[in-house]
């Protein structure tokens, strides 16, 4: 079974130790394999290009089918599409651009795939094709988004069996019946992914119904698949909602067991679309920007980065970014930047130099908690006990807040300072001294609940503070 959500996203600084290029599964000879010449008037766009046809062939294990030279221009596109490849008997010889700066890289990855991926119903050669992208992405980290998804609902999707993407030119149709179709070719495309072996779906063309209904009629789940293709467009959308926005559409969720209605089923905080092969030390990122354990700590001095992944999709593009908040405290990791309009999720891990294990840190659900000094690691388990029960408290008396908890124990001072509650060692250890570890979890609720609602002010988080004690 292939996961189709391993991507990388690329990473967050330009330190980053890149990789091992160790590729035991590249199929492709030793020597150099032949690709074309890509001419562009931006020579960014022929670098991706060439980028991106080297990892397809890494991909596939095939060589892709072009003629010696492709052009690349930048121009509008009569139907309004962001991109589009032309090819003949020969193949691929020119690719039209026409998509905003943030997605021309993505749109590029996608019209090299289309040199491996040309025959067949447009389906299957756009699912297709968004899918050798994807794994494009995956081989080389940073070069490209995943391809987009905003989670939409399909209305518009026509019956993905007798989709024509060569018809519907019409502007009107533009933003609704084509842009469902190929999402829900590529949604569909990535099911069919996730129960035929790794690469059975572009390592060669052409692909028919007929090949693909063989090859689906050999593996578990495949007939649930072939069902809902043969049920009809009413089916088809049901069966591609994503109504949890984890990248995985119903379908898949029925397929892997999980909720589709719940972005991470089992609440350990990674989402349904997450990776069964993410890397060690990996850390699920929250959407709200809170900062998550990563198990690790730091000298002073030592240089540290990250490098993310996950199968995010969509407008946003949030960036993993290392809190550390002193020398020598744990290391946390954190989204800085909005996730509107996106599917999946993104995971973090974290290189550094001198980097060491480090149990100071706490994450659930719903809080992460760290003892900024090594003196207050003991107070943790008990503090996130008491801070569970208050939250629950100021969450019936309140409703929810729109951020998780994060609390630092031991700084100087008791403050709020950006999402982060900050409760000074004098406080900790007068809590410690006296038992009243669920006094110091009602400030830290009331802090975290003035900053949530806007308020601000420390007479309403005193006042919150004091009516939460019991
Ligand atoms: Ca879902
Ligand atoms: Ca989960
Ligand atoms: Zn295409």
């Amino acid at each position: 079974m292939w996961i189709a959500a391993t991507f990388l996203l690329g990473s967050a600084l330009a330190t980053v130790p890149q990789e091992p290029a160790s590729r035991p599964d590249a199929p492709v000879s030793a020597e150099e394999p032949w690709h074309p010449h890509f001419e562009a008037a931006e020579r960014s766009d022929a670098g991706t290009a060439l980028i991106a046809w080297q990892a397809a062939a890494e991909c596939t294990g095939r060589v892709g089918i072009a003629h010696a030279t492709i052009t690349l221009e930048r121009r509008p596109i009569q139907g309004g599409f962001l991109g589009l490849a032309h090819w003949d008997a020969e193949g691929v010889y020119l690719i039209e651009l026409d998509a905003k700066p943030e997605r021309m890289a993505e749109v590029i990855v996608h019209e090299v795939a289309h040199a491996w991926i040309q025959a067949g119903p447009p389906t299957l050669v756009e699912g297709r094709t968004e899918l050798l992208a994807d794994c494009i992405v995956d081989k080389r980290p940073g070069l490209a988004n995943l391809q987009w998804d905003d989670g939409r609902t399909l209305h518009r999707m026509p019956d993905l069996l007798s989709w024509n993407n060569m018809e519907d030119h019409g502007p009107a149709l533009l933003a609704d019946a084509r842009t469902d179709a190929y999402l829900g070719a590529a949604r569909m495309v990535r099911v069919a992914s996730l129960l035929l072996p790794e690469g059975a779906l572009w390592n060669a063309e052409p692909m028919t119904w007929e090949s693909f209904r063989a090859a689906l009629a050999t593996v578990d789940h495949g007939d649930r698949l072939l069902k809902i293709l043969d049920g009809g467009a009413e089916a088809q959308r049901t069966a591609l909602e994503d109504a949890d926005l984890d990248g995985l559409p119903l379908l898949a969720e029925l397929i892997l067991q999980t909720n589709p209605n719940r972005w991470d089923s089992d609440e350990d905080g990674w989402w349904d679309g997450a990776a069964l092969g993410v890397p060690h030390m990996a850390v699920a990122l929250p959407f709200d920007g809170s900062p998550m354990c990563t198990g690790l700590a730091s000298e002073p001095g030592t240089q540290t980065s990250t490098m993310s992944g996950g199968n995010l999709r969509g407008e946003g593009h949030p960036v993993a970014k290392i809190r550390q908040t002193q020398p020598g405290a744990p290391l946390l990791v954190e989204l800085t930047g909005k996730a509107e309009h996106v599917t999946g999720g993104i995971w973090a891990v974290v290189h550094g130099t001198h980097l060491q294990r480090d149990q100071r840190c706490t994450h659930t659900e719903n809080a992460t908690v760290w003892a900024a000094q090594s003196e207050f690691s003991h107070v943790i388990p008990e503090f996130l006990v008491a801070l569970a029960k208050v939250s629950q408290r100021a969450e019936l008396r309140w409703g929810p807040t729109t951020g998780r908890m994060a609390v630092a124990l031991g700084p100087s001072t008791t403050r709020i300072d950006g999402q982060v509650v900050q409760i000074s060692a004098a406080d900790v250890e007068q809590a410690v001294r006296t038992g009243k570890t669920e006094e110091l979890a009602t400030l830290a609720v009331a802090l975290h609940r003035v900053w949530d609602n806007g308020t601000r002010q420390w007479p309403v988080a005193a006042a919150m503070a004091l009516s939460l004690a019991e």
